[in-house]
């Protein structure tokens, strides 16, 4: 292989498993009274059956380690918990000697965040519990945020208010009915407030966890879609700096690489396992190639011929607006394609047909068509 060609799917693996590995973890304690909902709550922020599936490993007397293996997630669920004054002592011991730890040996582990679940539909909350929860974030230093777990009635509205005016250390409480409710044989309740959860959760945390969290979670698409939307316009802006390189005689040396860097962070923020099939199907779709080692001038010059007018253009410059362009509306296509899959609206078979590339090829045409870097570009 000659020094100017890449090996693009090489490539867009290597840095895929560089972004996961430099994302670290997010870690989260999940705290509240025994089958209050936490289970629930965490399968259906995380995926499906985490709680069941994932690998739980007892690390204190009350505190269950759960992690996903490929998801950048630890969960810590707490165990039996009941409110009388010395269990609290024991377990929020456990907790901050876990935090502890986690400080002076592996800074992976440190706790996040704490949801505190609280069934909606108990009556009142006790003192115990109360108290509880304003020293576990005092004591902590870490976010509380409390879930009314099982609001499908009315109760929870006024449960919530009424935990409004009780200003506690705490950082919001959410209403949440985290699987659908069948009332009656009439009446279902839809699942619901997740979403805004994990939208509020992304908002707190401390920076360094937010990507590995919006990668670990499934309930809020909007937030995979607004980083992901960040991670294109990190890459437009530094197309745009490469850009302005005389093609042919340049080989795009920076350009690809800022490229499939790109691909690679969309992938990790919508926790997508790409096999290598399908990133060989979709990345030649996009970039006009069935070669896989493949010159960056060669590259650059099937991707302009998408652009009306410039495609006549080799032997010129390519300027920084049109390496942005070519790269926002190449990170957009493949955002859709990731959503798409994330859905369950395309199937990996599906990926492996000539339609299916017809139809990538097209939404990047037609992206590259209404590119709009300025909306992109931090300028
Ligand atoms: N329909 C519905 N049922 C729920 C919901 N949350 C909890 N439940 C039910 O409440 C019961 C207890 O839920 P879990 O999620 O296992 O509670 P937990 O807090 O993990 O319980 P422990 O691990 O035993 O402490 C289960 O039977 C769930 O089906 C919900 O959002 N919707
Ligand atoms: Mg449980």
């Amino acid at each position: 292989m000659n020094s100017q060609d890449f090996d693009i799917i090489q490539m867009a693996k290597e840095k895929i498993d560089e972004e996961l590995k430099k994302m670290g973890h997010f870690n989260i304690l999940i705290s509240g009274k025994t089958g209050v909902g936490k289970s629930t709550l965490v399968n259906a922020v995380f995926g499906s059956k985490v709680a069941e599936t994932g690998v739980g490993n007892p690390i204190t007397q009350h505190i269950s380690e759960i992690t996903v293996p490929g998801k950048p997630l630890r969960i810590y669920d707490t165990v039996g918990l009941e409110l009388s004054a010395e269990r609290q002592e024991i377990i929020k011991k456990e907790i901050l000697d876990t935090i502890e730890d986690a400080r002076q040996n592996d800074r992976d582990k440190l706790i996040h965040c704490i949801w505190y679940c609280i069934n909606a539909n108990s009556n009142r909350i006790e003192q115990e519990e109360i108290d509880f929860m304003n020293s576990l974030a005092k004591e902590t230093g870490v976010s509380v945020i409390i879930v009314l777990t099982q609001s499908y009635g009315k109760n929870s509205k006024e449960l919530k208010s009424y935990i409004d005016n009780l200003n506690l250390n705490v950082k919001h409480t959410f209403c949440i009915l985290a699987e659908d409710y069948e009332i009656d044989d009439d009446y279902t309740k839809k699942a619901y407030g997740c979403d805004k959860l994990v939208e509020f959760t992304a908002e707190i945390i401390p920076e360094e966890a937010q990507k590995a969290f919006i990668a670990a979670q499934t309930a809020s698409l909007k937030a995979k879609h607004s980083r992901a939307m960040g991670v294109i316009a990190g890459a437009v802006t530094a197309a745009f700096g490469e850009g302005f390189l005389p093609i042919p005689c340049s080989d795009a040396a920076a350009l690809v690489p800022t490229q499939m860097a790109m691909i690679a962070g969309i992938t990790a923020v919508y926790g997508v396992n790409v096999k290598k099939s399908v990133m060989t199907s979709i990345v030649t779709s996009l970039l006009g190639t069935t070669t896989l080692t493949i010159a960056g001038k060669t590259i650059v010059s099937n991707l302009l011929k998408f652009i009306p007018g410039v495609g006549t253009a080799v032997g010129g410059m390519i300027s920084g607006g049109t390496a942005g362009a070519l790269t926002g509306a190449l990170g957009r296509t493949y955002m859709v394609i990731m959503e798409k899959m994330l859905k369950g609206e395309i199937t990996e078979k599906e990926l492996e047909n000539k339609e299916t590339y017809r139809q990538f090829t097209d939404m990047f045409k037609e992206n590259l068509k209404h590119s709009d870097n300025k909306s992109l570009l931090k300028m």
